[in-house]
Parts: structure tokens; sequence; C-alpha cells
């Protein structure tokens, strides 16, 4: 393929893609749901800390999980257990979440009306960050074994996301994280770009996640009332 057939090839997947985005950010909308979509390299923790948050906080609103891996139900199972409706979205050779397979799988899930969506993506820095599912917004989960740079190294997805998550904190002693350093390098390519530090292990650092979800969920509401009184 000639270089600009494969711009025009590329143009077209992401075009379709945004048009079913928008869909999708329609019906969260109307069913007031706050769809979060969580992003990082495999093994970051984000199904680890999703089984925290959605145990933690499923006797306050009805809350849903996409899981997204290229094989196995492992993942939604482990949201299972903790009571909490799950669906796992298998892509085969593919390596990130699109915004036809949200639609199907939130068609799965139970009403969700007032509550929040988990959308677990393909563990990968680099192709979810070209997708928009019709989340709130992409949080990305970078863990403390995974070096300071990765935010320099694969700028897209920071820039592309308004929270990062650094898990596993408990670890950052035995491998001289440095921290400091960590943000530095994520708010250079996302000036805007927030920071939280939690462990899925301890529980640290969970309330303040807690706290964010509720802020951002005032500010969609906010949003909403004043788009219907304009
Ligand atoms: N020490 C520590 N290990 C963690 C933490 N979060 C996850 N893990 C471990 O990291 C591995 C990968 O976690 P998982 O949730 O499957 O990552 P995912 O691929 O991003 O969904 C598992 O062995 C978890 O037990 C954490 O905060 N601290
Ligand atoms: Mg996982
Ligand atoms: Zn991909």
């Amino acid at each position: 393929m000639s270089s600009d057939r494969i711009i025009q090839v590329e143009r077209d997947i992401l075009g379709k893609n945004d048009r079913l985005a928008a869909d999708n950010r329609a019906r969260f909308r109307a069913d007031d749901v706050l769809a979060f979509n969580l992003v990082s390299s495999p093994g970051a923790g984000k199904t680890t800390l999703l089984a925290r948050a959605v145990s933690e906080l499923k006797d306050n609103c009805p809350i849903g999980v996409i899981e997204g891996d290229q094989q196995t139900s492992n993942d939604a199972e482990r949201i299972r257990a903790t009571g909490v409706p799950a669906v796992q979205v298998n892509t085969g050779k593919g390596c990130h979440l699109d915004a036809a397979m949200i639609g199907e799988a939130y068609d799965r899930l139970p009403r969700l009306n007032g509550g929040i969506l988990f959308i677990e993506n393909v563990g990968n820095l680099v192709c979810p960050a070209a997708f928009d599912l019709g989340e709130a917004c992409k949080i990305v989960v970078l863990s403390t074994t995974e070096g300071e740079d990765k935010p320099l190294k694969y700028p897209n997805m920071f820039a592309v996301s308004s929270l990062m998550l650094i898990n596993k904190i408990d670890l950052a002693p035995v491998l001289d994280f440095d921290l400091a350093r960590t943000i530095e390098y994520a708010r250079r390519v996302n000036p805007k770009i927030e920071v939280l530090t939690l462990s899925a292990r301890t529980g640290e650092g969970f309330a303040a996640f807690y706290a964010w979800i509720r802020k951002r969920a005032e500010k969609a509401r906010a949003a909403s009332l004043s788009a219907v009184s304009a």
C-alpha cells in the first residue's frame, strides 16, 4: 500500500470509531452514567485496583465493568467475584478496545443509571490512546515497577489522559522509584494531567481516588444541567 492509501484507511477507521464513540457518549449522558477508560501497560494493576474500588463503591451507586483482553475471561471473573457485574470483551489479535465493542458490551450490562462504568482497556500504552470509546475521560495507570520515563517514551497516552494513577506505591522504596521525576515527565507531555499515588495491594491512596471520582461526577452533572437549561 502507498503511504497515502495507508493514511486514508487509518482516517476511515478512526472516523467510524469517533462516530460510534459519540453515540456511546450520548447514551452514557442520557443514562447519567460516568464512564472511565483505564489504560496502562500489561500488569500495572488495573484489575487489582478496580476489584478494590468497585467493592468499596458498589454500595453507593450502580457500577458495571467492561474488561478488555486479547484472550481469557480471567479479569471479568475477578470483578464478578466482588459482586459487581462485568462483561469480558476478547479482542483476539486486536490490541485495543474500540467504540463498537463498548456499545455492544454496554447492552449486556444491567442498567447503571446514576452510576459508574469502568472500562479496563487492553494492556498497551500505544494504540488505546487513539480510540475514543465515549468515556468521560481516560485514566492512565503507571506502576512503580515500570520506571519513571514511560510518559516520555509513550507520550500520546499521557497526553490524552486526565488522571495518572501511580500504582504499587508500596514498592517504591525497594525500587528507588523517583516520584517527583515521574510527575515531571508526565507534565512535560501533559501540563494539565492530575496525579494520584496509590497501592491496590494495601489500599493506600484510594480515599483520594474516590474523592476525585465524586468531583468528576459533580462536574458532569453540572455540565449536563447547564446543557439542559441552555
Ligand atoms: N505490590 C503490589 N502489587 C500489585 C499492586 N497492584 C497490582 N499488583 C500486582 O501486579 C500484578 C498485575 O496486576 P493486575 O491487576 O492483573 O494488572 P493489569 O494487567 O493491569 O490488570 C498482580 O500480581 C497484582 O497482584 C500494588 O499496588 N502493589
Ligand atoms: Mg487486567
Ligand atoms: Zn491496537
